[in-house]
């Protein structure tokens, strides 16, 4: 007998054990194929500015303890067919507490950890009388992972797939007005193969008949849940709904440009688009009006200013993160004031070579990590007093830089490296990307163009990563890559795309649609294990072969070690503090080396901190090649890392070492 469960408005089927061979069979079959991709189009993201206060639009958030209720794992679609939704969770079934925004995994005592499909939230909420004149009220996610359904008083008003992305809907004609309303989420954590990551579900038996197992090849664990917050914020009628901001540099970086360009959505933009003007005021960090521009029935234009402080990296300028604010009045034909939104800009070039990645002008070298959003209890949800403490470490460790693996990280942290001049290689959440099909491909665009659309304005995001660790020695990888990399072309032409490539150069079929070659490689760990004689030159070999492959610059986006903090063995052995620090030694022996090559780029640890990985024999706790544990405290390589990060920084980029980077010793060693 085969089980069959599916959930009516959504994605996943499971099916027995006795079909699944005969699925994975058919599977064989198609794959060995050459697969035929039609390049289709993806929805377009409308709207979804950050939500920001101004004297037109007002910000309230939803954020708290919600109720919650998971499914029955036979049973993920019970809820939608019992209308859960149509009243309060807890007459449907005995609900429990639940923060928002946090992942759910780790909050109770019991499996919740493991549960796999859907689970459901819902709160109350009341909406003042006065949101009811003339004006429009969204609600906005910044992320639920993996796949949400949300109602209002019952009436469903969005779903939406892919974790780590905002959405939103206008909710105006919903809510109840001077009066109490209810809000109830669905989110389902299930992966499969055409989710982005891809993922597993099987069914096995266990001790109690027959059990739902999600299963997935990348490492870090699949938390789920309401992970950033939720808002409900006001826009007038017609309203800003979105504005794309580019920058220019001349004149020895002195004269800048802004360029602008606004969409606006509403009924007076409709019916007389071209009687609204735009009038955009930019502003320095002292509030200090610095130019202007009101447009004459345009929605673009571009603001011109001179003795510019243009943004740059952390360590590469005294003043690194210098934000302007551009301020954009959208006025109607007489002048009345419509709609005020206000974001900040970096004034910065990119520009890129074959050999070469420039900062208004300047050739970079990254120095930074690849990290996760990941701490004990929150899971992925978004923590304030994490993602403060986190720069501050970035900074007290002299990093310049950081890919956001494996995912989009939250829209607060993206505004903090703006700030604070952290370069982000923005990373889409393919991961370990296999088992090529016209479905994946079209989500796989889809998280590329919701990504861009929500982080195209930051100054901070100077690259796009299209995928970690993508399977791409297989045939049709070579198309499949070719059509994500000229899709996140025809849509930022202004940063360059990477990949983080773990296949062997020889096998690689995705680095010709790359602009920079990042790979990821693990000498003296997964390879050569303990072999701490075979690290240096294999990294200068590999690194050397890529770019002879490519002719492109190179970066190593990964290499690191577990290490158990406390654990301490001489001479160096695996898992020790001391091996951590030894594998990290010999990489920066092969980094300077491949810097006098021209072409060598960047270095990115793995990892920034501990984190949390699905059970496994191979993983103690987690995964732990942090420099700091999952608690955020350096591990003894982190020390050695810091001495570096800033002697490159000076080397480079001429910066100051902190008072406290050398420890006093003896008079003998300068
Ligand atoms: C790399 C992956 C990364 C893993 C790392 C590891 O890109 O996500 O965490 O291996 O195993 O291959 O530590």
């Amino acid at each position: 007998m085969h089980l069959r469960i599916r959930l009516t408005c959504r994605k996943y089927e499971i099916w027995a054990l006795s079909f699944f061979s005969l699925v994975t069979g058919l599977y064989v079959l198609h794959f060995s194929l050459a697969l035929i991709l039609v390049n289709k189009e993806v929805p377009q993201t409308r709207g979804m500015l950050y939500p920001r206060e101004s004297e037109t639009r007002e910000v309230r958030s939803l954020d708290g303890i919600w109720n919650f209720v998971r499914s029955d794992q036979a049973n993920p679609t019970q809820g939608v067919r019992d209308e859960w939704y149509t009243k309060d969770l807890s007459q449907s079934r005995p609900t429990i507490p639940m923060p928002v925004p946090a992942s759910y995994n780790d909050i109770t005592t019991d499996n919740l950890r493991d549960h796999v499909g859907t689970v459901w939230y819902d709160r109350k909420f009341f909406v003042p009388r006065s949101w009811s004149k003339n004006q429009r009220i969204w609600l906005r996610f910044g992320s639920v992972h993996y796949e949400a359904f949300v109602w209002i008083n019952g009436q469903k008003v969005v779903k939406h797939e892919i974790g780590h992305l905002p959405f939103e809907a206008e909710v105006t004609d919903i809510l109840n007005y001077g009066a109490e309303n209810r809000i109830t989420v669905m989110c389902d954590n299930a992966l499969i193969q055409t989710t982005v990551p891809q993922g597993k579900i099987t069914e096995v038996p266990n001790d109690n008949g027959m059990t739902i197992i999600q299963s997935y090849t990348f490492d870090f664990f699949n938390y789920a849940g309401i992970h950033r917050s939720v808002h409900l914020y006001t826009t007038p009628r017609t309203f800003i709904e979105e504005v794309e901001v580019t920058t220019a540099l001349s004149e020895n970086n002195s004269v800048g440009e802004v360029f602008y360009s606004v969409s606006v959505n509403g009924s007076a933009a409709n019916e007389a688009i071209n009687v609204l003007n735009i009038q955009a005021n930019l502003y320095d960090k002292e509030g200090a009006k610095v130019a202007n521009t009101t447009s004459d029935g345009k929605l673009d234009g571009c603001l011109k200013l001179t003795g510019v402080k243009p943004w740059w990296p952390y360590l590469m300028h005294p003043e690194p993160g210098y934000l302007y604010e551009l301020e954009i009045k959208l006025l109607a034909a007489n002048e009345e004031l419509l709609d005020v939104y206000r974001l900040k800009v970096g004034l910065r070039t990119l520009s890129w070579n074959k050999s070469q990645f420039l900062i208004n002008g300047k050739p970079v070298y990254f120095r930074g990590f690849g990290r996760h959003e990941d701490s004990d209890i929150r899971g992925k949800g978004l923590d304030n007093a994490l993602m403060v403490r986190d720069f501050n470490l970035l900074k007290w460790i002299g990093a310049n830089a950081y890919r956001t693996s494996h995912y989009p990280y939250s829209e607060e942290s993206m505004q903090f490296a703006d700030q604070h001049g952290i370069m982000i290689i923005d990373e889409c959440p393919s991961v370990d990307t296999e088992n090529y099909s016209q479905e994946l491909l079209g989500k796989h665009k889809s998280s590329l163009e919701q990504l861009i659309h929500r982080d195209r304005n930051h100054p901070s995001v100077v690259m796009w990563s299209i995928a970690n660790e993508p399977r791409t020695a297989s045939m049709n990888a070579d198309s499949y890559f070719e059509l994500v990399a000229n899709f996140t072309r025809s849509l930022d032409k202004t940063r360059p795309i990477t990949a983080a490539i773990a296949v062997p150069y020889t096998q690689d079929k995705s680095g010709r649609h790359l602009d920079i070659i990042s790979f990821n490689r693990y000498n003296a760990w997964y390879s050569n294990t303990g072999r701490l004689d075979m690290v240096t030159q294999n990294v200068i070999d590999e690194a050397t072969a890529w770019n002879k492959q490519y002719n492109k610059p190179v970066i190593m986006s990964e290499y690191g070690a577990d290490t158990l903090e406390g654990l301490h063995m001489t001479p160096a052995y695996v898992w020790s503090e001391e091996f951590q620090e030894e594998v990290f030694a010999r990489h920066f022996k092969a980094f300077d080396q491949l810097r006098k090559k021209g072409w060598f780029i960047g270095e990115f640890v793995w990892n920034f901190a501990d984190f949390k990985t699905a059970q496994s024999y191979t993983r103690v706790g987690g995964n732990k090649k942090g420099v700091f544990t999952r608690s955020r405290q350096p591990k003894a390589a982190a020390h050695l890392l810091r001495k570096r990060y800033f002697a490159l920084g000076r080397d480079l980029d001429q910066c100051q070492f902190p008072e406290d980077l050398f420890t006093y010793i003896a008079d003998l060693i300068s």
